[in-house]
């Protein structure tokens, strides 16, 4: 990825440089070449030239317009994580930064990672607008207070990378740094150990039954909220007719401020969960939303698990025979 943007910059600037240079040269030149000199006292009036405008105007709309699509692509690749990712959440704070791995491991201000192995980092802030950098990676992306945010990035060289916090955050700001050391996978693997019984799913999880949201999203539909079991991808008609997928992003907004979009068939009775749960909190909640998954349980495939919800929602009378048989549902 830091070719691909290397080579996008390289592009711009030789652009760029080539015709400054180009442009002031030759304006330098003609203004010498036709100085008011004795033997040429007025000046001969040109009144346009078609097939030079034309030429002027077609060459750069091409040169920018390559900009354009070629940045469009790359913007969408470094949006886009790979599917075989690996998460890691993020969370900013005044003024350290917090990380913690799939398996539940944490650490601060250093970021252990394997190599050649994309990872994906789900980020919060839990205080105020932090940004998270690493030139190396060239990975920048502000850290948001009440906003989720991902990058991914691929590293494809073992070693020790400068991270830094890049938006200016308060008095310790400038000892917001820290490192990203990428590891031989094997090396990962014996570094982060074993199961540490607290993995942000897992956190997630004892979150979800303390903060009472099974109460109205019990998995075998008798809660009074949608069944969240393979949500995760899905595509959410909201009402008015509007459809969403159901993204980190969408998640992390149904928990915050879940009257920003309302599921069709459901009244808008779930709680703001904002200032109850730490933005640590709600990422795991995320992430353990997101793991409900009906395969996971030996239930139904996810995608009649996912369509079950809605229909439910419409009708309560049907509510008993869909819930029926999607048992497995039930975690
Ligand atoms: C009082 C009942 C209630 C509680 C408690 C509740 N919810 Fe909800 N939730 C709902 C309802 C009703 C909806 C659908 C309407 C809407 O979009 O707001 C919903 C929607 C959602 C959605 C979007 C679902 C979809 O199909 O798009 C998510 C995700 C969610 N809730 C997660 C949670 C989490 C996590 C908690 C606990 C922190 C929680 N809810 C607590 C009632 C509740
Ligand atoms: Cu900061």
């Amino acid at each position: 990825m830091a070719g691909k943007v290397d080579a996008l910059y390289f592009y711009i600037v030789a652009v760029s440089v080539f015709f400054t240079v180009g442009i002031v040269l030759v304006a330098i030149m003609l203004a010498v070449k036709y100085r008011r000199r004795p033997e040429n006292m007025v000046a001969t009036q040109i009144h346009g030239n078609l097939p030079l405008e034309i030429i002027w105007s077609v060459i750069p709309l091409g040169l920018v317009t390559v900009m354009f699509f070629w940045g469009a692509k790359l913007f969408n690749e470094q949006e886009m994580a790979p599917k075989n990712s690996m998460d890691i959440l993020v969370t900013g704070k005044k003024w350290m930064w917090k990380f913690q791995h799939a398996n539940g491991k944490r650490e601060i201000n250093v970021l252990h990672i394997p190599v050649n192995k994309p990872v994906r980092l789900t980020m919060g802030s839990e205080d105020v607008i932090h940004d998270l950098f690493v030139p190396a990676f060239r990975v920048k992306h502000d850290v948001m207070p009440g906003r989720l945010s991902n990058v991914w990035f691929e590293a494809t060289k073992t070693g020790s990378f400068h991270l830094f916090c890049n938006q200016y955050c308060g008095t310790e700001h400038s000892r917001m740094v820290g490192k990203v050391i990428v590891m031989e996978q094997n090396a990962y693997q014996a570094w982060l150990g074993g199961d540490t019984g607290e993995s942000p799913v897992k956190s997630g999880e004892k979150l979800f039954t303390s903060l009472g949201c099974a109460t109205c999203h019990l998995s075998n539909n008798a809660g009074r909220g949608p069944v969240l079991v393979g949500i995760a991808g899905k595509s959410i008609e909201l009402l008015g007719g509007a459809k969403v997928v159901a993204d980190d992003k969408y998640l992390y907004e149904s928990i915050t401020e879940p009257a920003a979009k309302i599921v069709t068939g459901y009244q808008p009775i779930m709680p703001t969960f904002k200032g109850l749960a730490t933005e640590e909190q709600v990422l795991q909640l995320v992430a353990y939303v997101k793991s409900l998954k009906a395969d996971s349980t030996a239930g139904p495939a996810p995608a009649e698990a996912g369509k079950s919800a809605p229909v439910t929602a419409d009708s309560p009378t049907t509510t008993a025979a869909t819930a029926t048989p999607a048992p497995g549902g039930a975690q």
